[in-house]
């Protein structure tokens, strides 16, 4: 199996590349984000208690983000592998992925992290904000307190899999096949070897 963590800052094109990759690579794709979002659709009790977190661009506590991943790992045990997107975004929940994938004798394969400068987070999730509908885009400060949670929390999860040797950085500015292809040049490496 291949187990990719699609790591960045918000807005760094995680989802954009990983609708790419799955395609490419036949994996399942899953993101927290998404997950969020149709449970905060379907009102669910999980989406209501997300939902204000969300909007203030805080994280979503690990106990319920990570009960709502092993679901959805647990549900799709015939695939070839995942690109997990948006997740994990602590060390706990590093620590709750390596364990549900232990369970089946499983690994991480690679972290995949996307580096963008701020200024142009910033811009793009400004510009997305006018279809996507999505409060924490719309809003500056929002953006910006999304980008300090980014520093504070989820860097360490980049350090956490680098300390493994599994971490490999790639450049994520350019259009959105020049960032493609420097993934899938990461990703056919390491498969190979
Ligand atoms: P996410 O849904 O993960 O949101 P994101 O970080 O904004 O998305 P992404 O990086 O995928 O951006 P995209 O490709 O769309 O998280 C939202 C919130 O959910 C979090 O703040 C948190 O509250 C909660 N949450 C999620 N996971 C959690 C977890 N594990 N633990 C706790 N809480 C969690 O790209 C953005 C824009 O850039 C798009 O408009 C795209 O078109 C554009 N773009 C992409 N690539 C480009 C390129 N190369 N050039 C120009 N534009 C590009």
């Amino acid at each position: 199996m291949v187990n990719l963590i699609l790591f960045g800052p918000p807005g760094s094109g995680k989802g954009t590349q990983a609708a790419k990759l799955v395609e490419k690579y036949n994996l399942l794709h899953i993101s927290t984000g998404d997950l969020f979002r149709s449970e905060i659709k379907n009102e669910t009790a999980l989406g209501l208690k997300a939902k204000h977190i969300m909007t203030t661009g805080e994280l979503v506590p690990d106990e319920i983000t990570v009960g709502m991943l092993r679901n959805k790992v647990l549900a799709n045990p015939d695939v070839e592998g995942y690109i997990f997107d948006g997740f994990p975004r602590t060390i706990p929940q590093c620590e709750a992925l390596n364990q549900l994938l232990s369970e089946n004798s499983e690994e991480v394969t690679l972290l995949i992290e996307l580096e963008v400068e701020d200024e142009e987070i910033v811009k793009r999730l400004l510009h997305r904000a006018k279809t996507s509908g999505r409060a924490d885009d719309a809003d500056e400060s929002i953006i910006k307190n999304r980008l300090e949670v980014y520093k504070a929390e989820t860097v360490p999860v980049s350090d956490f899999y680098d300390k493994l040797g599994k971490t490999v950085r790639v450049h994520g500015q350019g259009t959105i096949d020049e960032v493609f292809s420097r993934l899938s040049n990461e990703i056919d490496s390491t498969i190979v070897c």
